[in-house]
């Protein structure tokens, strides 16, 4: 087989890099001294594309490459990624959905419990040598709470599981009501955050969520009120968001993502009472690795001829029908 021209746009870990690097002649953007030397001169022969979350991929880099037929997405959130772009130009679109759900919704649960109980701070004081002078402050409680759902997709209902043999009550809103849970539905978002006292965000990012949790939702919580983003930090008025916890209008924030990654806002870090991660949700060797095998597996099945194994929604695929030849 010839070899495949595939471009990066920033490095991905080095079990990918390995593996791509194996199958196929790789070509780094973030490395070119000149972006539009680089893409004038091998943009042509790019049949694929690998990347994560954190590069933009949208229709001016898509019309920079005639021959591409195939992004494969590191991550379950492609939100980065112009689809309708892709879909118009036949180009496919894969991204790691599965693989990660159960260490994402382990991260979110573990996040909700470090919160609610303080246990980064109660670290803290421990390891400042306070416990001797006295006991921890008593914090807030998982008790007799309300958690609702902002997105029941698979890694919501994967939350919505774990979060059952906690006994607290459970509620959701997204774009439907979903027949086969008992969980109760809210048709608005602000129904949802009336009902409950903590709101975790799990809805995907992009133009339809941008701000959705905005003043009147936090208000809305409450002054016990405890919000919980696992998703992308688009979903939360950022702005917003400091609003509220500087005011005291709702109790506190666990958060894996923020609206400009890696920037996290002083005024968040300087809540000692918060809980701010970098993008752990599913940040484990184990499903890293496995999340950097699908990608490399959709590029090499699609390139044997068997179609990707993980397309997005909005760039579907179907194999050609027998006895014609793509
Ligand atoms: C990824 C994520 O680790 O899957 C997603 O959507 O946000 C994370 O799990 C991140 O995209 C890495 O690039």
């Amino acid at each position: 087989m010839q070899p495949i021209d595939l471009l990066l746009l920033k490095p991905m870990q080095p079990s990918v890099m390995e593996a791509l690097g194996r199958r196929f002649t790789l070509h780094r953007a973030d490395l070119a001294p000149d972006r539009d030397r680089f893409y004038a001169e091998i943009g042509p022969r790019i049949r694929a594309m690998a990347t994560g979350a954190q590069a933009p991929v949208d229709a001016d880099l898509l019309a920079r490459l005639p021959r591409l037929e195939i992004v494969a997405s590191f991550g379950v959130g492609y939100d980065t990624i112009d689809t309708g772009a892709a879909a118009t130009r036949g180009i496919i679109v894969t991204n790691t959905p599965d693989v990660l759900t159960d260490e994402v919704a382990d991260l979110a649960l573990g996040l909700l419990l470090a919160t609610v109980r303080q246990i980064p701070q109660a670290d803290r004081y421990l390891r400042a040598g306070h416990w001797p002078k006295a006991p921890y402050p008593l914090t807030a409680t998982l008790r007799g709470r309300q958690v609702g759902i902002l997105g029941l997709g698979r890694i919501g209902r994967a939350i919505a599981r774990r979060l059952d043999s906690f006994g607290v009550r459970i509620a959701y809103h997204g774009r439907r009501r979903q027949d086969d849970v008992a969980y109760a539905y809210h048709p608005t978002l602000l129904d949802l955050a009336r009902a409950v006292d903590i709101l975790m965000v799990v809805a995907p990012g992009g133009p339809e969520t941008d701000g959705l949790v905005g003043a009147d939702i936090l208000d809305a919580l409450g002054p016990n009120g405890i919000l919980i983003n696992v998703a992308r930090g688009s979903v939360v008025d950022e702005p917003a968001l400091i609003a509220a916890l500087t005011a005291g209008t709702i109790h506190s924030a666990g958060l894996d993502v923020f609206a400009r990654e890696p920037h996290v806002p002083a005024e968040l870090a300087a809540l000692d009472h918060l809980v701010l991660l970098p993008h752990v949700g599913s940040a484990s060797i184990q499903t890293r690795e496995t999340m950097g095998r699908l990608v490399v597996d959709n590029l090499t099945s699609w390139f044997s001829g068997n179609g990707p194994l993980t397309p997005v929604p909005e760039t579907p695929w179907s194999p050609p029908p027998r006895g014609i030849q793509a």
